[in-house]
Formats: C-alpha cells, sequence, structure tokens
C-alpha cells in the first residue's frame, strides 16, 4: 500500500485535503486527510466517489474525433493526429487572418489547480488571442467588497466556532460547503444562535434556529432596514468615525430614504421581525455574517453586498473575533503565475526558444481581444475582424452551464475547429470536433489554494495516466512543441518539462513569505496554512484609497454607482413569463460535474409552493413544462414546503439526455465585477419562465 497527498480541485468552497491509497499502481481508496484542520479527515460523498470516476468506462482514454458535430459518432485518434491538426489550424488562420486572434479560449472552472492556466499560457505564447474574461460565479460580490474594504478576504472559516450570533445569508453550506457545519455546530454548541435568509426553505434553513424567507433580490434593501433600527435604537458602534468614511452621509441616507413599511413591503418581511433581528444583531457580541454567492446572482447583486457590508460596519462587527461579513478570500493565490506567462523570467530557464521568446516580447503589443464569460458566444458573433474561428474549451462547459445557449449554436456554426479536453463527454463535447482526454488529479501534479480558507498545498500523482490521458500541462507543453515543429518560433510556451519543477516556480518570494516557508520545495511536504490573520480586518485599517472602511465609496461614484449602497430593484416578472426560476447548486453534482455516474435522472424536478401548483392544475409527480422566449424545458412537478408563489426552483442536477437546464437562461449581468475582475458577472436568479400543464 502506498498514501500520497491529494487535494479536491473542484470549484468548492472547501478546497479539501485528501490521502489517497494505492496498490500496485491502483487506486483503491481516497479518504480526508485528517492532519487537515479544515477536511479533518473528511470528504463530500463527491470525492469519495473519485475512485470510481477514475476508472469509469464512461471516462475518455483516448484523443477522440467527431465525424460530424452532435453526430455522436466518436473515432478514436493518436495524439500526433490530434496535435498535427490543432497545430495546422492554428497555423492555416494566422496566415489566412495576419493575426492569432480568431483563436479563442473559454476557460474556468473546472479544475482550479494552477497548472490547468497553462493553456492560458500556451495561447499567449502563440500571440494575442480572443479569451474570455471575468466570471459567472463571484464577480458583484468582489467588486462590492472591494469597494468597502479595498480587497476581500474572510475570516479563517474556524473564526466561526467563536461566533454568538450566525447569519447565513444567501448560502447553503449544509450543500455546498459540507466541511463548515461542524464549525458551525461548534458556535451552537457554544450557545449560538443561526438564522438563515433565504428566498426557500433550504437545506440550511432545516438545520438554522430561525428561518427568514427574504423575496428574491431584495435583500440590499433588508441589511438597509436593519441599519435603520439600529440607528433608531442607538445601535451603532461610537466609534465609527475612527476608521469608516461617509458614515454621516450613509445615516442621513438611512434616515430620510429607507422606511421599515416600505422595507417589509418588498422584502415580505414583518416589520417586527425586523427589528427583532436588527436588535439581536446590534446586541450580540461577536456577530458574523456569511453573505453567500446566491444573493449576488442579481441585477442588484453588488448594492446588496454593500448594504450588508455596510450593516456589519455600522453595528461594529468588523474586525471582531468570529464576527464580520464574510463572503470569500483570494490572498492565497499570489503565486507566480509564470504558467501563464512564457515571458515570465522563470521560464528563462526552460527549453522554449530564447530567440523567439525575445521577438515575440518585442513583437507582442497587441493585446488579447477579451470577451466576458458571461456573454461570450453574443461577444465572440460580434467579433469581425479578424471572426473567432476556433475555439478551445478546458475545464468549463459552457453549453451546459453558461446562458444563451441559441447564440452558442450560432457561434458553433461559424468555428472551423472546436477542441475540448475533459474527462468525461458533456453538452459542450456534443458540438466539438476534437476531444482531448486529460488526466484526473490522482494522476498529475498540482499547486491547489481554497477562497474560503487559507490552506495551500501539493497534489501529487497517486497513478499513472489511465489509457492514453494527459494532463492539461502535457497538453500545452505538447501543442506548442508541435506548432514549433511545423513553424520554428510559432510559440513561445514551453515545449517540454518537469510538472513537479513547474508547480516549484510558483512558489515565489511573495508566497514563501505568506507560507513561511524556506524554500520552495518545502511545500512539498504537505497542506500548509498561510501565515494569515484568522480574523479579518482585525486592526481595522482597511485597504481602500482612505484606509477605512468606505460607507461613502468615491471609487464606487467614479464607475457610475451610487457612492453610498443603496437598494436597487431586480428585474421584475412580466405578464408571458410570470415567475422566477431559482436554480441553485446541488448536493449532488459541482456544477455541471455529476457523481454517482451511473444513477442518472432522466427529468428535471421543478419545485413549487402547492398553492401555485393548485393554480396551475399540477400534482406531484405529474410531467409539465416551463418555458419563455429562450427555451423549453419538461419537468416532474414536486409541491414543497417553503417556498414563494411566485417563485419556482430547479436544482442544478445531472439529468441526462434532456435539454439543457440554462436553456431558459439569458445572460442578464451583475451590477458590479468590471472594475475588480474585468466584467460584470451573472445574474442568473434573475431568470422568469412559465408553466403549463403537458
Ligand atoms: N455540492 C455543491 N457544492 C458546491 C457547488 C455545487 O455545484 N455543488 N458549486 C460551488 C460553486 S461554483 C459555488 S459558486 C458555490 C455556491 O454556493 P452558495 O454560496 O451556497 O450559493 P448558491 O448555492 O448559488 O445559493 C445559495 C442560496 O442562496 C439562495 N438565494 C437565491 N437567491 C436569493 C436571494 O435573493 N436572497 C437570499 N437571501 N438567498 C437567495 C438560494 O436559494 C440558495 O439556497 O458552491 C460551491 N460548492
Ligand atoms: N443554471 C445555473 N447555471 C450556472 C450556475 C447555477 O447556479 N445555475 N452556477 C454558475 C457558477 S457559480 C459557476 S462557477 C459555473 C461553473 O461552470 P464551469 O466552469 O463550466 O464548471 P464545471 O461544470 O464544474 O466544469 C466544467 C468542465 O470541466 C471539466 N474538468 C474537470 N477537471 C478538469 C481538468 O482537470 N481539466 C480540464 N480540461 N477539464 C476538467 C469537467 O469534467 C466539466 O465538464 O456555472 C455557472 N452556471
Ligand atoms: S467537492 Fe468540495 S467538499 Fe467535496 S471533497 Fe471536493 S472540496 Fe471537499
Ligand atoms: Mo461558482
Amino acid at each position: 500500500m502506498e498514501f500520497h497527498q491529494n487535494i479536491c480541485p473542484r470549484n468548492c468552497y472547501d478546497t479539501c485535503s485528501i490521502v489517497s491509497t494505492t496498490h500496485k499502481g491502483v487506486l483503491i481508496s481516497v479518504e480526508g486527510n485528517p492532519k487537515h484542520e479544515y477536511t479533518l479527515g473528511k470528504l463530500c460523498p463527491k470525492a469519495l466517489d473519485d475512485v470510481k470516476k477514475v476508472y469509469s468506462p464512461q471516462r475518455i482514454r483516448y484523443p477522440m474525433r467527431q465525424r460530424s458535430r452532435y453526430s455522436g459518432f466518436w473515432e478514436r485518434i493518436s495524439w500526433d493526429e490530434a496535435l498535427t491538426l490543432i497545430s495546422e489550424k492554428i497555423l492555416d488562420l494566422k496566415e489566412q487572418y495576419g493575426s492569432t486572434l480568431p483563436l479563442a479560449l473559454n476557460k474556468y472552472s473546472g479544475n482550479f489547480g494552477i497548472l490547468h492556466n497553462a493553456v492560458d499560457g500556451l495561447f499567449r505564447g502563440i500571440g494575442a488571442t480572443t479569451r474570455a474574461v471575468g466570471s459567472p460565479c463571484w464577480s458583484a460580490g468582489v467588486e462590492a467588497q472591494t469597494l468597502d474594504f479595498g480587497t476581500f478576504f474572510c475570516s479563517d472559516p474556524l473564526d466561526m466556532a467563536k461566533a454568538k450570533l450566525i447569519w447565513l445569508w444567501g448560502v447553503n453550506p449544509v450543500w455546498t460547503a459540507v466541511h463548515q457545519m461542524p464549525i458551525i455546530f461548534d458556535a451552537i454548541d457554544n450557545g449560538a444562535k443561526v438564522v438563515c435568509f433565504d428566498t426557500y426553505f433550504s437545506a440550511t434553513a432545516a438545520r438554522s434556529h430561525q428561518f427568514i424567507q427574504v423575496r428574491p433580490g431584495t435583500d440590499g434593501l433588508l441589511a438597509l432596514g436593519f441599519a435603520k433600527v439600529l440607528l433608531e435604537e442607538n445601535l451603532i458602534d461610537p466609534d465609527l468615525g475612527s476608521y469608516t468614511l461617509g458614515h454621516e452621509e450613509f445615516l442621513h441616507y438611512l434616515k430620510t430614504e429607507i422606511s421599515l413599511a416600505n422595507c417589509s413591503e418588498i422584502t415580505g418581511v414583518s416589520v417586527s421581525t425586523i427589528r427583532e433581528l436588527a436588535l439581536e444583531y446590534g446586541q450580540i457580541h461577536p456577530a458574523c455574517i456569511w453573505a453567500g454567492f446566491g444573493l449576488q446572482r442579481y441585477t442588484n447583486g453588488g448594492q446588496t453586498l454593500r448594504a450588508i457590508d455596510a450593516l456589519g460596519a455600522l453595528a461594529g462587527h468588523l474586525g471582531e473575533q468570529g464576527g464580520g461579513v464574510q463572503y470569500a478570500q483570494f490572498e492565497t493565490w499570489r503565486f507566480s503565475r509564470a504558467i501563464q506567462n512564457p515571458y515570465h523570467p522563470s521560464n528563462r530557464s526552460s527549453n522554449a526558444d530564447q530567440t523567439s521568446i525575445d521577438l515575440l516580447t518585442l513583437n507582442k503589443q497587441q493585446p488579447d481581444r477579451l470577451l466576458n464569460i458571461n456573454r461570450f458566444s453574443e461577444e465572440a458573433l460580434n467579433c469581425t475582424d479578424p471572426p473567432v474561428k476556433m475555439l478551445w474549451i478546458s475545464g468549463r462547459n459552457p453549453l451546459s452551464q453558461d446562458g444563451n445557449l441559441q447564440q452558442w449554436k450560432k457561434l458553433i456554426n461559424q468555428l472551423d475547429l472546436i477542441v475540448v479536453s475533459d474527462l468525461f463527454h458533456s453538452k459542450s463535447s456534443e458540438a466539438a470536433d476534437l476531444f482531448l482526454p486529460i488526466t484526473t488529479h490522482y494522476e498529475h501534479w498540482d499547486l491547489n489554494a481554497g477562497y474560503w480558507h487559507y490552506w495551500v498545498g501539493v497534489n501529487e500523482p497517486a497513478i499513472l495516466p489511465v489509457g492514453e490521458s494527459r494532463s492539461d500541462l502535457q497538453i500545452a507543453w505538447d501543442v506548442s512543441s508541435q506548432l514549433n515543429k511545423l513553424k520554428p518560433g510559432s510559440c513561445t510556451f514551453p515545449t517540454s518539462g518537469d510538472e513537479k519543477e513547474t508547480l516549484l516556480r510558483e512558489i515565489n518570494p511573495q508566497m514563501l513569505e505568506l507560507l513561511g516557508l524556506e524554500n520552495s520545495v518545502d511545500i512539498l511536504k504537505g497542506p500548509i496554512r498561510a501565515k494569515f490573520p484568522r480574523t479579518a480586518w482585525e486592526n481595522q485599517t482597511f485597504s481602500t484609497p482612505s484606509g477605512r472602511y468606505e460607507f461613502f465609496s468615491a471609487q464606487a461614484a467614479n464607475a457610475h454607482f451610487s457612492p453610498l449602497p443603496i437598494f436597487v430593484p431586480p428585474l421584475s416578472p412580466s405578464s408571458n413569463a410570470p415567475l422566477r426560476l431559482l436554480t441553485p447548486h446541488h448536493y449532488s453534482t459541482i456544477n455541471s460535474q455529476a457523481y454517482a455516474l451511473d444513477t442518472h435522472k432522466t427529468q428535471y424536478v421543478l419545485h413549487l409552493a402547492p398553492e401555485l401548483a393548485q393554480d396551475y392544475d399540477l400534482v406531484a409527480g405529474e410531467l409539465a413544462q416551463i418555458w419563455n422566449d429562450l427555451g423549453v424545458l419538461d419537468v416532474i412537478i414536486e409541491p414543497g414546503f417553503g417556498i414563494l408563489t411566485d417563485v419556482v426552483v430547479i436544482f442544478q442536477e445531472h439529468v441526462a439526455g434532456n435539454s439543457p437546464l440554462n436553456c431558459l437562461l439569458g445572460a442578464p449581468l451583475t451590477d458590479m465585477g468590471q472594475l475588480t475582475l474585468g466584467a460584470p458577472g451573472l445574474a442568473l436568479n434573475e431568470t422568469f419562465v412559465n408553466l403549463r400543464k403537458l
């Protein structure tokens, strides 16, 4: 038996440390690492399914070419053929258009390991290309916190055990961040009260002391209502003047613009409940708000988070051990990013052609063409000079996870070549020409950091690659090699290398200091917690231009937002699409990545209020349809407790052989995201549908 250290690389709050066991080169089990302070020896069922996934008969083991798109006729080809097809197409397009902009890359969160950014480095090495920027996930919240605090980071999640009051606001950790629950239960054992704010009775609501049902997209107003009560009851931090900016303007706004009656009417929370909760929040210390990603997936998502931050500040909870307003962090991601940048000095020692590096550095005047990842298809269709002709999809499943799927269909028609690198077939590979089989995290080296806790660690290969699969990094080297073979000097990305050395190059002096390591090789010893304060904003010095918490943000004003957090109403339904559709994350998948691969569902389940089902003359188990201008979806009716009568919920589950859930989604954008992430986020909860009996 041999043991290996791995890290779950999924887009998940927990970024768990794994110990995998192999016997004679075969992966036999995976377990949580008991030495990891956050994982504590436990994994969620999704990772416990990994052994089955690694050896699944459905896993693609060889490069494949599809005879015609959507035909499902895939034939095995050699790596040499695949690499030649790709490289010849890249060189042809460059010749034809005199530019490398027709090459587009769409990459996001299938695997968050740092070495998966190799494909970015490959594209940069080819020249100026068309790229997806921004995020479908957290943009509005990231920007709101950046405006308020100067950057965004949260307290160590273990800190939450010290809270006496926990507000879980638009977050569903019982499903999406399971390792946080024991910490919350510890807080409860120590006397904490837990309140869940959601639009429906979630699994987390079921485990909280109190559930507050908020009308969708109105949480910002609710926060402002709470703030108004704090003001009226004189529960405001008396020291605010010493570490915040603009609190007087904010208090004036609360006094003149916010009425509790109006707040109650719009949010659906009674005035007496608003008062009671605000009093608790003002009086109990430490009090922690965990603002999740769910509540910022609206056209007003950034304003909502700014209002929640302001509430935390007003009550004096910022910098409090066990308190504060927690969202996420990106502090442990200060890697060198040499992998993404073939011009990085540390790559000089690699075997990329030195002359071509220098030449291309000089010639690289033309910037990449950046498209919002949330409107990628539409913006790509609008690119005409030159058009987008080749698309590489890596660690992404846009034909399942994006909105605007009709635009995607049009884009696919205009493309000469679509390459997907993945483990399994997906909605996106149905449209692809080439499938490149990739290794799992048990088969390659990697380096991973979380976005919630502060642990960083190395993932080591436990077994040899299954079939002919290759890591994203190996594929990037191989394409560069083939390009340079066909036309020397056409790509500056390294043409070969050592995965372990490549990952060690990511540990720059800043990371060494952050991790408290003497030498980059020390990272190989095991996961390590960054030397970061356990409590965010402990000394109440902020990273904003003023160095203070900014109720009033000049940066927001410059970006044409209100300088103060204000309530902006979300979108409203229309008469032909009167129901708001929420599609939150489900315990059984990570986004489109399904687990328990052999237990496919064949229909989506529509959760709705019993009164609504009755209005449409529908009963439990009946087949119905929801539709809007964009698409139609068959659903099984499931009336249930705790859903508003104008909201319907379908979880992002894996449903085999059906239209993707997102056929109903357009691409409404969040208010914020442009300043910090280069593009606004996806307001996916602003989706409206109609319902009919079949
Ligand atoms: N099991 C599992 N875990 C995951 C994922 C997964 O797919 N499956 N995905 C990962 C990723 S990529 C992400 S982004 C995170 C997301 O995880 P979370 O931050 O928990 O976000 P969501 O699941 O999108 O939504 C959380 C809750 O917000 C509620 N909500 C929706 N609209 C509103 C509103 O207007 N007000 C309030 N108060 N609540 C609202 C939803 O009903 C839902 O219960 O989870 C990560 N972890
Ligand atoms: N309706 C609806 N849509 C949503 C959401 C929602 O809540 N509801 N959530 C949104 C959010 S928050 C997010 S973050 C996005 C996520 O959407 P995506 O970023 O597309 O993430 P995933 O579906 O997790 O993974 C995409 C693909 O990566 C593949 N993959 C896994 N490991 C690797 C690897 O090592 N290399 C390569 N090349 N591929 C790999 C997986 O098999 C999968 O097919 O979806 C968004 N879309
Ligand atoms: S999916 Fe999330 S909770 Fe599950 S093992 Fe991976 S990181 Fe941990
Ligand atoms: Mo996400």
